[in-house]
C-alpha cells in the first residue's frame, strides 16, 4: 500500500491575500484559495464567480478558422455532400453532434461518421474516407482527431476530397495537406486559450459560422449542453474559457436539456415525471461528477460493446419515442461493459494474488486474448487503484496483441 504524505501549498502572496480580502471582503482563506487560483483582482474574481459568455475569445483568433468557414460557405453554396468525422470516445461523439446539430440547419446534404473501435481503430481512417467518396462527400469534417493524418488526409485529396481538421490534439512538424487545420496547439496559433476539448473547439467552429453570418448567439447556447459532457469527459482543465463554457453548459443540462441527455439522466434515475404529460424536473441539480461517472461512461459504453455512430444518432435525436429507445440500448451497452469490466477485472486480480512473483512485482503486465478489447483500459485503471504501479493488460485482436 502505498502511504500518502499531504503537502499544503503554502505559495501565495501575502500581500495579493489580504488586498483580495479587503477589497472582496471575505475571509482571507478565501482569498487565499483564489490567489492560488491566479486571481488577482476585483475584476478578475469577478469573472470567476460570475462566467460571462461575453469573455469568449473570439473563435477568429483561431488559426485558420476564417478559411474553415468560408470552405463551409462554399460547401453550402455549391450544394456539396458534407461528412462530420470524429471518434468513438465522449469527446469525439459530441464534437460530431456539435457541428452536425448546427449546420444541419444550413445545409442538408450532411451526414456523421463514427469509425468502429475494433476493425477501424482511432482516428481518420481509410474506410471512412472510402465511405465519403461512395456517398458523393466531397468535404469532410475531422473533429478532435486528425491533426497526425497526413496520409489519409493525402488520400482524400487524391480522391478529391477536402479536410477540415479541428482537433485539439498536440501537431507533429510536417503541414497536413487539408484545406484548413483548426488546433490551438499548433505552435503559430495565436489563439490565447490552448485547453479546449474538441467538442470545445467544435462550439467554436459554430461561433464563428454564427459570427461571420451576423446571425444571433443566443442560439448558440443550445450547444453548450454536449460541450460541458465533453469538458467532463475528456479531463480538460476547468480553467479559463473552459470554466465559462463548462458553467452554462451545466445550466443548460440542467434547465433545458438536449432530448438525447434527458433520456440518459432519466434512465440514470436522477430525472423524474412530476405528472404525466406535464413538466419533467430533476430530482437534484446535475453536476459535472455526474457527467464524469454516469453520462460519459455510458457515451463511451456505445462505442465499446456496440457502434459509436448510436452515440450520436442519440446526441442529435429531436423525437422523445426515439431517444428512449435509443438511450434504453445505450444503458443496455454500459450493463454488458460494466459487467465485462468486473469479471476480466476480477480475473486480473486473481493472476496477480497468485503469483508470488506478480504479487510484488514493480509493475503489472498481464495478457489474456479472451479478455474484451473494449475494456482493458478501464480493467488496467483498476488495478491502479489497487496495486499503484505501471499496468499494462493485453489481449489479442486482428491476429495482433494489443493493449
Ligand atoms: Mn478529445
Amino acid at each position: 500500500m502505498l502511504n500518502k504524505r499531504w503537502v499544503l501549498k503554502d505559495d501565495t502572496n501575502a500581500e495579493l491575500v489580504e488586498k483580495l480580502a479587503t477589497s472582496l471582503k471575505i475571509e482571507p482563506t478565501l482569498a487565499r484559495l483564489l490567489a492560488q487560483r491566479g486571481i488577482a483582482s476585483y475584476s478578475e474574481a469577478r469573472d470567476y464567480f460570475r462566467p460571462s459568455l461575453d469573455n469568449l475569445h473570439d473563435p477568429f483568433l483561431l488559426k485558420d478558422m476564417d478559411v474553415a468557414v468560408k470552405r463551409i460557405l462554399r460547401a453550402i453554396e455549391h450544394e456539396e455532400r458534407i461528412l462530420v468525422y470524429g471518434d468513438y470516445d465522449v469527446d469525439g461523439t459530441t464534437a460530431v453532434a456539435l457541428v452536425y446539430d448546427f449546420l444541419k440547419e444550413f445545409h442538408s446534404l450532411i451526414d456523421y461518421y463514427i469509425p468502429d473501435r475494433y476493425t477501424e481503430g482511432y482516428g481518420i481512417s481509410y474506410q471512412g474516407i472510402d465511405y465519403a467518396k461512395q456517398s458523393g462527400v466531397t468535404l469532410i469534417i475531422a473533429l478532435d482527431c486528425g491533426i497526425k493524418a497526413h496520409e489519409q488526409v493525402a488520400y482524400a485529396a487524391g480522391l478529391g476530397i477536402d479536410f477540415i481538421v479541428v482537433d485539439h490534439h498536440r501537431p507533429d512538424d510536417k503541414p497536413l495537406q487539408a484545406a484548413a487545420v483548426v488546433d490551438p496547439k499548433q505552435p503559430d496559433c495565436p489563439y490565447p486559450y490552448k485547453e479546449l476539448s474538441g467538442c470545445g473547439l467544435g462550439f467554436k467552429l459554430a461561433q464563428a459560422f454564427y459570427q461571420r453570418q451576423r446571425l444571433p448567439f443566443a442560439k448558440l447556447e443550445e450547444l453548450l449542453d454536449l460541450v460541458v459532457v465533453s469538458i467532463a469527459a475528456d479531463v480538460v482543465p476547468i480553467t479559463g474559457e473552459n470554466r465559462i463554457l463548462a458553467y452554462h453548459g451545466l445550466n443548460r443540462l440542467n434547465f433545458h436539456p438536449r432530448a438525447g441527455l434527458e433520456s440518459i439522466l432519466f434512465y440514470s434515475n436522477i430525472f423524474r415525471k412530476t405528472a404525466p404529460g406535464k413538466f419533467t424536473v430533476f430530482t437534484r441539480e446535475i453536476l459535472i461528477n455526474d457527467l464524469m461517472f454516469l453520462i460519459g461512461p455510458k457515451i463511451n459504453a456505445a462505442g465499446r460493446i456496440q457502434k459509436g455512430k448510436k452515440a450520436v444518432d442519440l446526441l442529435v435525436c429531436k423525437k422523445m419515442g426515439e431517444t428512449h429507445e435509443l438511450s434504453l440500448g445505450i444503458n443496455d451497452n454500459n450493463t454488458e461493459r460494466r459487467s465485462l469490466d468486473t469479471d476480466i477485472t476480477r480475473q486480473a486480480m486473481s493472476l496477480i494474488s497468485k503469483d508470488p512473483w506478480l504479487k510484488t512485482a514493480r509493475c503489472t503486465v498481464l495478457y489474456n486474448p479472451t479478455w474484451h478489447k473494449g475494456v482493458i483500459g478501464i480493467v488496467a485503471s483498476r488495478l491502479i487503484e489497487s496495486h499503484y504501479r505501471p499496468t499494462i493488460i493485453l489481449t489479442e485482436s486482428n491476429g495482433l496483441i494489443t493493449g
